[in-house]
């Protein structure tokens, strides 16, 4: 875009995850989330063959974004016509949060706004995004300001308050009826030592599943939260962890039917499909409880609301 076109609108920085662009790419991918530490063969392929699982070599996140940051633009431009313009940048890949922010300043951008596709607020996620951003902010000359967290937002609550609704009825037909139901609320685990840093991360992820459980009506013994995909390294990670969860709530409750809600994640991707979708799946089918998933927000109206009421807020 030109720099006469852009000069005067504030620039929104959508962030991201970011995935590969193909298999190929996979080596790449994985060797930035390690800060540049190349996996061994053995973790290459054992991420190689989770995406070839859940994909057939089509990666769902690329398409979500591109569609979310369409979504906000537009939705941006009915709230305040012809005042914000929207740029991507990617926590793990191309175009990365720097070539976003460098982009902006290239088309004439001198204020912006930076908020990311996640709700929750952690120093090891999206503090980690704001950070770099903010540096590449300074050296390009850009005023920025954040959104560092939108998990309370009342249209963010209300669209997931409906696809668990939604969950529990579509729960109700596969498993027959059964009962008890438990809804396990979820979000990616981050190593424990977050707590001794006081990160806001646990905090925000309870107060969205107590939001959420209290507008379904769903009481304070039928809902629980709990952790995924947590890290393979040595270190701990926040747990229990959601398989755990699922043996001991089919041991000590006797459940025969669960409902997982992810709210920490926004997308269809890797960490939904893989790790809920196939690895819980199989986990409850072998201890004999139905699971079932709440759709994702994807673009969903209400999301691209919560973001644009969001970013027009921290503009204020
Ligand atoms: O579909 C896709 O291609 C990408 C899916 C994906 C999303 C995602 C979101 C989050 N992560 C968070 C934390 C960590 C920490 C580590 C880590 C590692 C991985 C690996 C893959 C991966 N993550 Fe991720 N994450 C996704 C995918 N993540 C692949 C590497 C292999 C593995 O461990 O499975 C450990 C490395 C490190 O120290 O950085 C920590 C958090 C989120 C949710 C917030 C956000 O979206 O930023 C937190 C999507």
């Amino acid at each position: 875009m030109s720099e006469q076109l852009n000069n005067g609108k504030i620039g929104v920085l959508v962030m991201s995850y970011g995935t590969p662009q193909s298999l190929e790419d996979v080596e790449a991918y994985y060797t930035h989330i390690r800060r540049g530490h190349p996996p061994t063969e053995e973790q290459l392929k054992e991420l190689k063959d989770r995406y070839e699982a859940i994909v057939g070599g089509v990666f769902p996140l690329r398409e979500n974004t591109n569609r979310q940051v369409a979504g906000l633009q537009d939705k941006l431009e009915q709230l305040a016509p012809g005042q914000y313009v929207c740029y991507q940048g990617l926590k793990h890949a191309s175009p990365y949060i720097e070539d976003g922010v460098a982009q902006m300043a290239k088309d004439g951008i001198k204020h912006a706004v930076g908020i990311v596709l996640a709700p929750h607020y952690s120093v090891m996620s999206v503090g980690s995004y704001i950070k770099r951003a903010q540096a590449q902010a300074e050296e390009s000359g850009i005023e920025m300001s954040f959104v560092k967290a939108y998990h309370l937002h009342p249209k963010l609550l209300k669209a997931l308050t409906e696809r668990v609704e939604d969950g529990l009825k579509r729960l109700d037909a596969s498993s027959g009826g059964a009962k008890p139901v438990k809804v396990l609320f979820s979000a990616h685990s981050l190593p424990e030592k977050i707590r001794e840093l006081g990160d806001p991360y646990e905090t925000q992820l309870l107060e969205t599943s107590a939001a959420i459980a209290t507008r379904a009506g769903i009481a304070e013994s039928d809902w629980q939260f709990t952790w995924q995909s947590a890290g393979r390294t040595r270190e701990p990670w926040l747990g229990p962890d959601i398989l755990e969860t699922l043996e001991r709530i089919v041991q000590e409750e006797e459940i025969k039917a669960v409902l997982v809600a992810p709210v920490g994640f926004v997308s269809d991707h890797l960490e939904v499909l893989y790790d809920l979708d196939i690895e819980a799946k199989a986990a409850a089918r072998e201890i004999g409880v139905t699971l079932e998933r709440i759709a994702m927000l994807n673009h969903d109206p209400l999301y691209m609301e919560t973001l644009a009421e969001s970013v027009i807020e921290a503009q204020k």
